[in-house]
């Protein structure tokens, strides 16, 4: 099945251009992402029918520089047996030289994990003979998804995101000595409190440096949590732990491990708007830049975009005149941006950037740092004069040390907008400025701060799409 024509993004004012997107329809979490035959390669659940959810397949696009992406034919399709609901999240390994795909198969029978193998990651044969239905007793058949296949002294380790009774998410261990015969062993670890979610979806588990890191996205509320600690006896102790991307704004999270040994990390970017403007545009969600993951001293996860993303950066934009008002106010315009902007704090008022600003002010979407709260927030209320758009704030908490400056680096994509901050903590989200005269940004300090702003328009990440 190739994938259909893509839906024109010259016209569209809300398609991201280097925020990857399915052709056209629905696009959800990021799939078997790895590198292989010289290339990046992403899956990705889709739908090749419709702008939402349903009928999922795995999608495919490959890119030789990390940023640069080009549709490929869909890799994995439903058909009659163990994936016939769809062909749910998972990873692909390289098991005795052979790429094999590890996903969720929704059955009749309920979830199982299923396998399929190609040694060119284009052609796919299912290998119904290998599916893992086994689970221990409690875990119900409908929550029962996602595995992440890794490597560890000498054995093949799977985990599989669950639902224990009494509501509380886990990751279930699996082991196997060649990556074709599985067995359960144990939970690896478990939510301590229903609050963490009462089903851990897309668990990843793997090493970076001398800790392991682990990731889970929370069903119902779609967060995400991060745990780092070590691997004993086959079992996992936290040691430290935080909240990954707030608030449902990317979700799904998947991490491989570079030629060059980076931990790269995608994630998928639901949308934020009615279904009835979704569907008049024809596509829907997007998924973030690939991130580059590292664990500081202090045990946190650090994350940022990966280097390559600045191979799409353009010439720096000019800052236009001072804007009016209090404190700092540089400006620029634009709907397509890569920024840095750096805030040396004299004092705890607030600081940060207006993005997609109307001259009227009647549009503006806020990223603010609030250091009395230690609060990072985008404020949505006045995002768009659509009022079938969701507008509410989103928020983290962000510590700096005495003395640290905040650092900024926003990524705006067309509605897309993903904000690092230090390097520590990111908030992702969408939307949807309905004028077309949206374009201000400005750098903004209420109290007394020393501001600098840097900004390059970016080019498109989609070869072939008439971006
Ligand atoms: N989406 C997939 C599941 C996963 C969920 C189905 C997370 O495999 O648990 O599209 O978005």
């Amino acid at each position: 099945m190739t994938t259909a024509p893509p839906c024109p993004a010259a016209a569209d004012p809300y398609r991201p251009r280097f925020h990857f997107t399915a052709p056209r329809h629905w696009i959800n979490d990021p799939n078997g992402v790895c590198h292989h035959g010289g290339r990046y390669h992403l899956f990705y659940q889709y739908n090749p029918h419709a702008a939402r959810w349903g009928d999922i397949h795995w999608g495919h696009a490959s890119s030789a520089d990390l940023v640069r992406w080009r549709d490929e034919p869909v890799a994995l399709a439903p058909s009659p047996g163990h994936d016939q609901g769809g062909c749910f999240s998972g990873c692909i390994a390289v098991v005795d030289g052979l790429p094999t795909a590890y996903y969720t198969g929704d059955s009749s029978a309920g979830q199982v994990q299923c396998v399929a193998t190609s040694p060119d990651l284009a052609h796919w044969t299912k290998q119904p003979q290998r599916t893992i239905a086994e689970r221990p007793p409690g875990v119900s058949p409908g929550e029962f998804r996602d595995p992440y296949v890794f490597r560890d002294a000498g054995h093949w380790y799977m985990v599989v995101g669950a639902a224990l009774p009494h509501e509380r998410g886990a990751c279930l261990l699996y082991r196997s000595a060649d990556g074709v015969d599985w067995h359960y062993r144990h939970p690896l670890f478990v939510a301590t409190d229903p609050a963490q979610g009462s089903v851990w979806e897309c668990p990843n588990f793997l090493q970076i440096g001398d800790r392991w890191l682990l990731t889970v996205s929370q069903w119902p509320n779609l967060g995400a949590l991060w745990f780092v600690g070590r691997f004993d006896d086959e079992r996992f102790v936290a040691e430290t732990s935080g909240v990954h991307d707030v608030d449902g704004s990317a979700f799904a999270h998947l991490a491989m491990r570079a030629p060059d040994g980076r931990v790269l990390q995608w994630a998928w970017i639901n949308e934020q708007r009615d279904q009835d403007e979704i569907d008049a545009d024809g596509w829907a969600g997007a998924i973030t830049v690939p991130r580059e993951l590292s664990i500081d001293g202090r045990g946190r996860l650090n994350l940022r975009p990966a280097a390559e993303v600045a191979l799409l950066r353009g010439e720096p934009l000019p800052l236009g005149p001072a804007a009016p008002g209090p404190g700092t106010r540089l400006r620029l315009s634009g709907r397509c941006l890569d920024i840095e902007a750096r805030f040396a704090l004299h004092d705890r008022r607030k600081v940060g950037l207006t993005l997609f600003e109307s001259p009227d002010r009647r549009e503006s979407t806020r990223i603010v740092y609030w250091p009395e709260a230690r609060r990072l927030m985008i404020e949505r209320a006045r995002s768009s004069i659509n009022q079938k758009t969701r507008r509410q704030d989103l928020y983290a908490v962000l510590d700096l040390d005495p003395g640290e400056p905040l650092r900024l680096r926003v990524l705006v994509d067309h509605g897309v907008i993903a904000v690092h901050a230090n390097d520590r903590v990111n908030l992702t989200t969408r939307v949807y400025p309905a004028l077309q005269s949206s374009t201000g940004v400005t750098a903004f300090s209420e109290g007394s701060a020393d501001v600098e702003l840097q900004a390059w328009p970016m080019g498109s990440a989609l070869e072939g799409r008439g971006a």
